[in-house]
């Protein structure tokens, strides 16, 4: 993948988000950029993942449905209450179907960015982590502690957001994504083994 191919990328992807929506890409793409680095990943890779992360972001929910069904991405029921989900495989897909991506690690950390997933390999860690603590974000809990982490520590990093995440979830524990609860127990666990 060379400059010319990220541009084309960039300058579709301008047309399919709103402005809100492409800010928060570039900053998760450099964000893994920054990340691949630390961590020795292959810095195309993590770009590419980044980059198109949301690239289904912008459809809405009735079309996320309609497409997951017409091109028979399975929809569990939670899915089907909370279609905003779907953005992460439907966005997997696109990226295959539409951005021409091949690298089936990439399609895999965008198809797990959202709930994040168990034992998940450094680049899906990467997009997980990168889509949480980008600049632009500036909501979330305990931001300066994760974003320290990020560069720090992957799996206590990981822990913590999933972490973070399901106690916003706590007021509506019926949302909560199987994946979402595993990834959690999966990095409880490592960081109990490794931190005690
Ligand atoms: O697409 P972004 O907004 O950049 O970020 P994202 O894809 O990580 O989505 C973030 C939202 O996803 C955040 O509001 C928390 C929510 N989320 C994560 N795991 C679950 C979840 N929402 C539900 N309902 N269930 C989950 O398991
Ligand atoms: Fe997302
Ligand atoms: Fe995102």
């Amino acid at each position: 993948m060379d400059t010319e191919n990220f541009r084309t990328i960039q300058n579709k992807l301008y047309k399919k988000l709103d402005s809100h929506r492409f800010q928060h890409t570039l900053g998760v793409m450099y964000t893994c950029a920054a990340m691949a680095m630390v961590y020795g990943v292959d810095l195309e890779k993590a770009q590419l993942a980044g980059l198109l992360h949301d690239c289904a972001k912008c459809v809405s929910d009735k079309k996320k449905l309609k497409l997951c069904k017409k091109h028979k991405l399975p929809v569990s029921s939670l899915e089907k209450e909370n279609p905003f989900l779907l953005h992460a495989k439907l966005g997997a897909y696109f990226a295959k179907k539409k951005y021409g991506v091949k690298d089936k690690e990439v399609l895999s950390a965008i198809r797990c960015h959202t709930t994040g997933k168990q034992a998940m390999t450094t680049l899906e860690q990467i997009v997980f982590i990168a889509d949480y603590i980008e600049p632009m974000r500036s909501t979330a809990p305990h931001l300066d502690e994760i974003r320290r982490l990020a560069f720090q520590d992957l799996d206590k990093c990981t822990y913590e957001i999933l972490k973070d995440t399901l106690e916003y979830l706590s007021q509506t524990p019926r949302n909560i994504d199987p994946a979402t609860q595993k990834a959690f127990d999966y990095y409880s666990e490592r960081n109990e083994k490794k931190h005690g």
